[in-house]
Order: structure tokens, then sequence, then C-alpha cells
């Protein structure tokens, strides 16, 4: 193994890693190292800093057991790391030094850390944000890991072919992952289907899982290295893997050739591939069976570290709590309860109120579409031990509703974990837990006052705000190193890269005609390396001097791609009308992935791509409106377009996200966000100031007044306004060179079913909202402070403030300095 790095000097370091470089090419590939490829030298470069890591993961862990600290598991079935690479190197405190070594050896950094190949273990928000808290939890040296699943395919490839969106499978485990250990030492079984025998055992009733599938889950591990200090946290993730003698296993009942086949693909399935379509039953089943999967691998692993402390196990919630990642990983609750009960004889008390103080658990969405409900035949027939367990916590819930609410049956039915022939996971996750928190203050008080506000009555205790946030390491320091530096050299320090509330000074400089000046070039430079990506890539020309609008985010109906769209077409039509019309030059930039069943949104890219086709052939609209959809939107992707944005398109309808994370990475990188007044973006306006951002459309209780009460046709609005009506028509009538019809369900979206999401209603105030984005954007001074205003007020968006509220007001830990 490569030794460590601890206190050598820069020059030493330097010689270090030039030798351990060579030799792990020489020692991986047996090749000279002069010629290896990029790739050759990305994974030998990787396993090196991997092993500088090392020492520090060791101390960690072991500091840790030694001194009986409290640590948080944070379970979440997605985890979007990005690129590590270079994360790695700046939160190890050497990228300058590993860049000169390259240097000196005739290699560039840059080209080498391109080969890295991202693991995309997730769709979007809610994954990339458990990467972010992962970084700041080691970075603040607070005790905390992940626990996950490794899937052999991430989210797939997108390509987009004559417009459509093409999904492709990312194998990103065609080569090794650099950045993991494999832990089969540290295996646990997890067991599938069977039946459950209660029997009486020393005058208590004892349950007896039997005639089960055994499946091993084997540990991957990736250390998640801390900034500026010794902390290397856990990653986990587990992989499936067959019994190798399943049919010699006490439990499985005997059989054929056939049957071990057909076992061995099963057990490989359940880590195969993220989010199988959920459209069919077998799908449905498989997710079912993922969830339970790292579940209960995960739970095992921390009850198995625990009792090495030799603590009685009552103690657990003193030295453990498990963060649940909305509920995909409510099988904590039942799965501890059955380990608490099965495995260490406790009695159900006892392990119901260890359970709740172990366990918290974090909602991300209140599109019902995404509330889980599962069948109760299928968690019966799948998971038959937990299944009693289920029952069980709502027989006993239920009667207690009854008994508060004077046997008010109808009450008691609204609260209820099974209803209607299935399980209601938010609601076993908010009676299993000690905390429920949304993810911004409008979406807390959504779930209070609407979605959850039965149990916000039953326990008002419970509920807390946490307010998402992201890391500025990467999204600043890793995306943009100019703007970081020119932050540090405004402010005489880089501690704000450690404490992120030091940013706010830079508001001071708002009115500095030299910083304006510097902050504007980066981010001109920004775009002129954006434009040639585009360039290079689609062969599109645009004008990095125009204004960049860019919307980056998962294609969803909600989040309103849509309107962005036909505003673009909207603008065409007056330039068409009117080439002389006075309009700033706008290069409106898409990055999306559409859920491969998600028809609508599919669509939606059609159309995007379609307009695009229009627009940037059209010689009359040339010079003032480009359009460009990007292809295949990942977390190395958004760390190319974010810095070069103007304007940060967060156009949900109200009410509907959570919080968003991309809208704080926007600002963070001098974007100003032309936004609704929806999840986090009410708390940006509070940062920023009303003059710092530009805010159109319903507001959150108007939305959620027409849905109950009804008021709004889109149809009469179709009717009414001409703008609105040539829009629609062109949609549906052959100004597109598509197929007929091709438009449709957009068409019967926006008016036969009357348009869900209020882009029609919103459109005219978008349209102010946008032109008065035009007007501001000529104010060129005015502009740059607003940015600068942005940049400074961002750093309360810093996951490390999100990650010390959760550590002070949940999870009760502390910050621990790993000595060296
Ligand atoms: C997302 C929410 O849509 C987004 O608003 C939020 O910022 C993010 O979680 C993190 O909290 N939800 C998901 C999901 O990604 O799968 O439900």
């Amino acid at each position: 193994m490569i030794g460590g790095i601890a206190g050598l000097s820069k020059d030493e370091l330097k010689e270090k890693i030039k030798n351990d470089f060579q030799r792990k090419i020489i020692s991986l590939f047996a090749i000279d190292p002069k010629e290896a490829t990029t790739y050759q030298q990305y994974l030998a470069l990787g396993e090196v800093i991997k092993e500088y890591s090392f020492e520090r993961w060791l101390k960690t862990n072991k500091h840790y057991k030694q001194n009986d600290v409290k640590q948080v598991y944070y379970f979440s079935i997605e985890f979007l790391l990005g690129k590590l690479l270079v994360n790695n190197l700046i939160n190890l405190g050497i990228r300058d030094v590993c860049k000169e070594a390259l240097n000196e050896l005739g290699l560039s950094l840059e080209e080498i850390e391109e080969a890295e190949r991202e693991p995309g273990l997730g769709n979007g928000g809610l994954g990339r944000l458990a990467a972010c808290f992962l970084d700041s939890m080691a970075s603040m040296g607070l005790p905390g890991h992940g626990n996950g699943i490794r899937y052999r395919y991430g989210l797939f490839e997108q390509k987009i072919q004559n417009g459509y969106q093409v999904e492709v499978p990312d194998n990103w485990l065609s080569e090794e992952y650099v950045w993991e250990v494999k832990r089969s030492y540290r295996a646990c079984v997890v067991k599938f289907g069977g039946t459950v025998r209660f029997d009486i055992v020393d005058g208590k009733l004892k349950a007896f899982h039997e005639n089960y599938e055994p499946v091993w889950a084997i540990p991957y591990d990736i250390p998640i290295i801390g900034y500026g200090c010794n902390t290397v946290n856990t990653l986990r993730l587990w992989s499936a893997e067959p019994f190798e003698n399943v049919f010699d296993f006490a439990s499985f009942s005997r059989g054929d050739y056939i049957k071990a086949v057909e076992y061995r693909y099963m057990v490989q399935s359940i880590t195969q591939v993220l989010y199988p379509d959920d459209t069919n039953e077998q799908n449905r089943i498989l997710r079912l069976k993922q969830e339970y999967f790292f579940v209960s691998a995960g739970v095992q692993s921390i009850i198995r570290t625990f009792k090495k402390r030799g603590k009685p196990i009552y103690e657990l919630p003193n030295y453990v709590m498990i963060q649940i990642n909305d509920t995909h990983p409510a099988l904590v609750i039942p799965e501890l309860m059955r380990i608490l009960i099965d495995e260490e004889g406790l009695g159900w008390e006892e392990a119901w109120e260890i359970t709740t103080n172990t366990v918290a658990y974090t909602n991300h969405t209140i599109m019902a579409e995404a509330l889980e409900k599962w069948p109760i035949d299928m968690v019966r027939t799948l998971l038959p031990r937990i299944y009693t367990i289920i029952e069980e916590i709502n027989r006993r819930f239920c009667s207690e509703m009854l008994e508060k609410t004077n046997g008010d049956w109808q009450k008691v039915c609204n609260v209820a974990i099974i209803q209607d022939g299935q399980i209601n996971m938010a609601h076993l996750a908010v009676i299993g837990s000690s905390s429920v928190n949304g993810v911004s203050k409008l979406h807390t008080e959504i779930l209070k006052n609407e979605v959850l506000k039965c149990f916000y009555t039953l326990y008002p205790e419970k509920f807390n705000n946490k307010t998402n946030g992201i890391t500025h390491r990467r999204w600043l320091v890793e995306a943009n190193p100019d703007l970081a530096r020119l932050i540090s050299e405004t402010l005489q320090t880089d501690r704000w890269i450690k404490e992120p509330m030091l940013m706010l000074k830079f508001k001071d400089f708002a009115d500095d005609k030299l910083t304006q000046e510097l902050c504007s070039n980066i981010k001109f430079n920004n775009k002129v390396k954006l434009a040639k990506y585009i360039k290079d890539k689609y062969n599109i020309v645009v004008d990095p001097r125009s204004i960049f609008d860019i919307q980056a985010k998962r294609l969803h109906a909600y989040k309103r791609q849509l309107l962005n769209a036909l505003h673009i077409l909207h603008l065409y039509n007056m330039l068409k009308e009117n080439p002389s019309l006075d309009i700033y030059p706008r290069t409106f930039i898409f990055a999306a992935k559409a859920a491969p069943g998600y028809i609508l949104a599919k669509k939606i890219i059609k159309l995007i791509n379609s307009i695009a086709e229009k627009v940037n052939k059209d010689p009359d609209v040339k010079d003032k409106l480009k359009v460009v959809f990007l292809e295949n939107y990942c977390v190395s992707l958004a760390e190319k377009i974010i810095p070069a944005a103007d304007v940060s398109e967060q156009i949900s309808t109200a009410s509907k996200e959570a919080s968003g994370t991309g809208n704080m990475k926007f600002m963070m990188n001098g974007a100003i966000t032309l936004g609704t007044l929806d999840g986090a973006n009410v708390e940006i306006k509070e940062a920023v100031g009303d003059e710092n951002i530009v805010i159109f459309g319903l507001l959150a209780e108007e939305v959620l007044d027409y849905y109950k009460n009804g008021g709004y046709s889109s149809s009469q609005l179709y009717q009414k306004d001409l703008r609105i009506r040539k829009l629609i028509d062109q949609l549906i009538g052959n100004f597109f060179d598509v197929p007929k019809d091709e438009f449709m369900d957009i068409y019967n979206h926006l008016i036969t079913y009357n348009d869900e999401y209020f882009v029609l209603k919103d459109f005219d105030s978008y349209h102010e909202a946008q032109m008065k984005i035009d007007k501001l954007y000529r104010d060129t001074r005015r502009w740059r402070k607003m940015m600068i205003i942005n940049i400074g007020s961002s750093g309360i968006f810093s996951s490390d403030n999100t990650i010390q509220k959760y550590a002070d007001e949940i999870w009760h830990i502390k910050r621990i300095e790993i000595p060296d």
C-alpha cells in the first residue's frame, strides 16, 4: 500500500505523487507509464489518491470506536455523487500540487479528470442532496455515513435523436470503479419470501421465518473525504450476490438446476438497475425488493457494529441515528423492530421505544404519485415477517387513535398505515420516527397544513423544517475555481470554504467597480467555455455576449419546462411579426432527462427540440434567439453549465417544488433567479432581497385554492388571449415539421385536461418577468451588483448550515476533531 501523506513538504509530496503514480501504472497494467492511455492514467491516479485517504479513514473509524461516538446513518436509495477525483484532491488539499506533479510528467490533470465516469446512482434532487450532505458531514467533522445501493446500471444515458429522447444503458461499471473497497467479509444475509411460524418458547410468543430465499448483501465502501480536516466517513453501497450453495441452505427447499439458475438471476436483478420503470407489477416488486435489501443489510450491519461496543441494546438511540431520505428506506422501522424482537429478544414496547427514537424521516415531495403505497399482498408474499410487524404497528396505532378520537373511525382511517389494501409508507414513516421534516419553509408548512395535517395535529412536536443546502465546495470551489479565487482574494482569506457564512461579506463589494468587473469577466469566460462545448458537440454557434438563460433539472410537468418553451415560441412569433423588435439577444439552454415511461415529459423534450430547430435555422431571428438542448444532464454536465448561467429558471407551479437545490447552485455562481414563490425560492428571495431576484406567477395558496375550489378554465384563456391561442394552434397545426398529432398529448394536457400546472395561467406574468430580465441585463452595473449579492448570499444555502441544524436539532451529534 502507498503510505500516507501527512507531514510532507510540498516538494516531497510532489515527488511522492509522481513516483506513486508511475509505480501504480506499472503495477496495475504492467506497461511503461509513458504508454498509458488517459483512462489508465485516471485509474492509476484514482487508486493513488484513494490510498492517500486510507490512513485518515482508518484513524476516523478507530476514533469513533474508541470514543463511543454517536453516529448518523443517512439511508437513501440514491446517491448522486458526481466525479470524485477532483473533489477528493480538493478535500485532501492537494489539487494544486497534484496538478504540478502531473505537469512535470507532461500530463494534464484536466484531461485525466475528464476520463472519469460518473456513477449515475440517482435521478435528481433527492440523490444529489444526499451527496452534498455526505460532503458536509465529513468536512464539518461530523460522524455521519451513507447507506445505499450499488446499482450495476445507473440512470440511463440520454441521447437525443431527431429531437426525441433515446435511453441507453449506463454501463458505469464496465471498468472497475476506483473509489470503492469491496468488503465481502462484512456481508449480511437478507431474506425474501418464505413463511412465518409463531411458537411459544419459554412462555413467550416467538416468530420463525422459514423457507425463505437468502441473498448475500456485499458492502462496497467509498471513503468520503472531509475538506481541511482528517475526517473520512464512509458511504456503504450494497450489492446483491447469490449464495453459491443455496440448495444446501437449511431453510431453502432443494431444487433442480433450472431453479438454481432462476435464483441467481433473481438475486442479480435486485441491484441491477436504478429505479425500474414502475408501470408494471414485476418492476414494482423489484423496487420493493431493492428497498428492503439495502435497508435490511444496513440495519444489520449497524446493529452488528453497535453490539461490538458491549452496550445494552436499549442504549441504541444514544449511539445511532438513522435518517431516512424520503420513504424508500421506511422499512427501516419494521426491520429494526424485527431484529430487536426476533434476534435480541426484546418485548414490543421496548423495541418500539428504541426504534422510534433511532429513526428520523425527511419528506421530499408532495406529488401524489411519489407518495409510496405498497399492496399488502405484495409485502406479505415478499416480506412475510416484516408484514406481520407492520400489521401489528398499525393495529396498535389504530386502537390508540380510536381511543383518542372517541371511536371516530373515519379519523382513524385517515391516519392508518394500512388503507384500502395498501401500506401507506409516509404514514409508517411518520408514526415510526422521532422527527419529520420538510426541506424548505414553504414545503414544511404545506406538510403541516395539508398533506400530513392529521399527523401534525397528533404530534406537532415531531414536525420541523430543514431547508436544503448544497456543498459550496463542489458547486463553487470545484465547478467555478476562478470565482472561488476571486472570493478568497476579495475577502483576503479562504476560510469561507470551511465557514460558508463568511461568504456574506462578499456582498459588501456589490458596488465595487473592480469586483463587479472581475466577476463579470469570470462569468464571460465561463460562457465562452460553454459556448465552445456547444459548438464542439452540436455544431451550434452561440454568442457568449447574449444572455445565457438556463433551465437544467429533471423533466416534469410541474417544473414547467413547457412554460419556458412556449414563451420562447412566443418571442419567436413576436420577432417574426416585427423583425426589428428590440429584445436583448438570448440563448435559451435546456438540459433534462425524462423518466422513460413519462410520455408527456418526452413530448416536451421533442417540442423544445422542434422549437430549437425552427428558431436556430431562421435567419430573421438569428442574432436574437438561440435554443439549445444539451443531452444527458448529469452532475458533471451541471458543473459545466451552471457557472455559465446569467438567468436561472426556477419556474415550478407554486406549492409543487419541495425545495429545489439547482436554484441554490445557480445563485451561488452569480445567476439571477427568475422564479415563482415556490420551495426554497421563497428563502432565496428573503436572502437576496426583492430587487435581486425576479418573481412571477401564482402563489402557493392561490394554486391550492384553485385545486380545492376550481375557478380556472384554460380553454377560456385560450379563447380570450390571442397570443396563447396562436401558440396552442401552432402546437396542433402544421407549424412544426413533425408527424401529425405529435404534440396532441401536450395540447390535451393544457386544454382538454385544464392545464393542471397553470402553465397558461402564469404565462402573462412570466412574459412580464422575462421582459424585466431583458431590461435589467442592459443595466450592466445593476446586473453585476445583483450577481455579487446573489453569490454572497448563497453562503446561507451551504449544506454545512443545513447539516448543522440536522446535527443540533434531530441527530444530537457533535463535531469531532480526528487527531493527526
Ligand atoms: C426532490 C424535490 O423535488 C426537490 O424539490 C428537492 O430539492 C429535492 O428532492 C431534495 O430535497 N425530490 C426528489 C424525489 O428528487 O425523487 O422525490
